[in-house]
């Protein structure tokens, strides 16, 4: 497999998901901790108030980091850690974290990747309407301004938001993640404001830290159409434009896909649809999270008039989804050819399974390791047809707190006993640590 000289190797987490000190420090409470608080929302009742201690271990992680031999680790910011009632008073303790945290990495070699919302917006501001309120715009750019201030000076990559989709769509209308709403209108007013909360803080953070890269994460998936029938194929564009369009053509080109605001109709009424031009700055790079392909067909169901199909005789992860590493190729060469983003960074890509315990001290998870390989190998082929690919970040560096799924999906290349916070490599990290070795070796200039 071929990859360019500064292709950087890393693995990814977020901040609720590993951090835990959820009430240490003067953290305020997130959506996520009142959410997962709240019986029945999540898997056990499960909540991210350890998940895997990293607040206190981060040291021994960046360790870890260092022993496999990444080169990038992508994290996130917790806005309430740092502003605890998301605007207004900057909480010093959480802002030294980051600090601490940064300077480890560099320490170590490893280039910090920053994402400034993952998630876990602060309760404080959702109980003032949270991206449902315009004001949010603002709220997200005085934070955004804030960490590029305080960490612009070492942090050379920055993303602005994680998946837009999910906070938009799995928080205000599926109502499995926080804050839980099943809203339809809601939904696409929080991805108006998301949306437009990225094209003011790319400027934001450009003024108060020059010359730094940012961009944002999309999770895009490949949507192929159940047969060739006529009404399969436009059931597939339809999902195309839920899901990946209405935030691409937002992001490149500043304005919503035609079909999908004519579908729409009355759901997006009192939304000044002209403004998303606000949402497309030129970008340093896109973020692709890729997980799988969606095989779809007309239905019944939803606004979309689609069925989800179940592809039989396939392999499939934990989570039900089919593993399918062509669908990253052909995410990545879509992207590149219909958007034409300077660079792209794939920025998660993994998978959950039932990892047995650790024997002798690793974790077997053949299943992963073929994984990883087989989309390792679908990036060396975006590449080789002109993708312009910088990078690739495994989810996830360890297991976690898997939102609604709390610790029962594992996603780690590192095995996570949470009772004791040990951390057991798994064969998958292994692989993934000679993978980056041979790399590193084939590209090292002789001496
Ligand atoms: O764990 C999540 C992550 O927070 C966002 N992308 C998908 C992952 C797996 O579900």
């Amino acid at each position: 497999m071929e990859f360019p000289d500064h292709f950087l190797w890393g693995a990814a987490t977020s901040s609720y998901q590993i951090e835990g000190a959820a009430q240490e420090d003067g953290r305020g409470e997130c959506i996520w901790t009142r959410f997962s608080h709240t019986p029945g929302n999540t898997y056990n009742g499960d909540t991210g108030d350890v998940a895997c201690d990293h607040y206190h271990r981060y040291r021994q992680d960046v360790a870890l980091m260092a022993s496999l031999g990444l080169q990038a680790y992508r994290f996130s910011i917790s806005w309430p850690r740092v502003i605890p009632q998301g605007t207004g008073a900057i909480n010093p303790a959480g802002l030294d974290f980051y600090d601490r945290l940064v300077d480890e990495l560099l320490a170590h070699n490893i280039q910090p990747f920053v994402t400034l919302y993952h998630w876990d917006l602060p309760q404080a501001l959702q109980d003032r309407g949270g991206w449902e309120n315009a004001d949010s715009i603002a709220w997200f750019t005085n934070y955004a301004a804030l960490m590029a201030q305080r960490l612009g000076d070492r942090v050379r990559h920055w993303i602005t938001h994680n998946e837009p989709w999910v906070v938009a769509f799995v928080g205000h209308y599926f109502g499995r993640h926080a804050p839980g709403k099943c809203n339809l209108a809601a939904a696409y007013r929080v991805a108006h404001h998301v949306l437009l909360s990225h094209g003011e803080a790319v400027p934001a953070i450009r003024q108060v830290a020059p010359g730094v890269q940012v961009g944002i994460t999309l999770d895009l998936v490949d949507f192929q159409p159940a047969s060739e029938s006529a009404d399969d194929i436009a059931a597939a564009h339809r999902e195309d434009g839920f899901k990946n369009r209405w935030f691409l053509d937002a992001v490149f080109k500043g304005r919503y896909p035609d079909d999908m605001v004519t579908r729409l109709g009355a759901t997006l009424d009192g939304l000044d649809l002209d403004t998303v031009q606000r949402a497309a700055v030129p970008l340093d790079f896109l973020g692709i999270n890729y997980y799988s392909r969606n095989v779809i067909a007309a239905g019944p169901h939803g606004p979309l008039n689609t069925q989800h199909v179940h592809v039989d005789g396939r392999p499939h992860t934990a989570m039900g989804w089919e593993v399918y590493p062509d669908g990253l190729r052909n995410v990545l060469v879509r992207v590149t050819r219909e958007y034409a983003p300077p660079a792209l960074y794939v920025t998660e890509n993994g998978a959950a399974y039932d990892d047995p315990p650790p024997v002798n001290g690793v974790v077997e998870d053949p299943q992963r390791q073929a994984y990883l390989a087989a989309h390792v190998q679908a990036c060396a082929e975006a590449i080789a047809q002109g993708v312009p690919l910088r990078g690739y970040f495994a989810w996830s560096l360890m297991d976690n707190f898997e939102w609604a799924e709390g610790y029962r999906m594992r996603f780690g290349l590192v095995y996570v006993d949470f009772a004791t916070q040990e951390r057991i490599p798994k064969r998958s990290a292994l692989y993934y640590r000679d993978l980056i070795a041979a790399h590193r070796a084939a590209h090292s200039s002789p001496a």
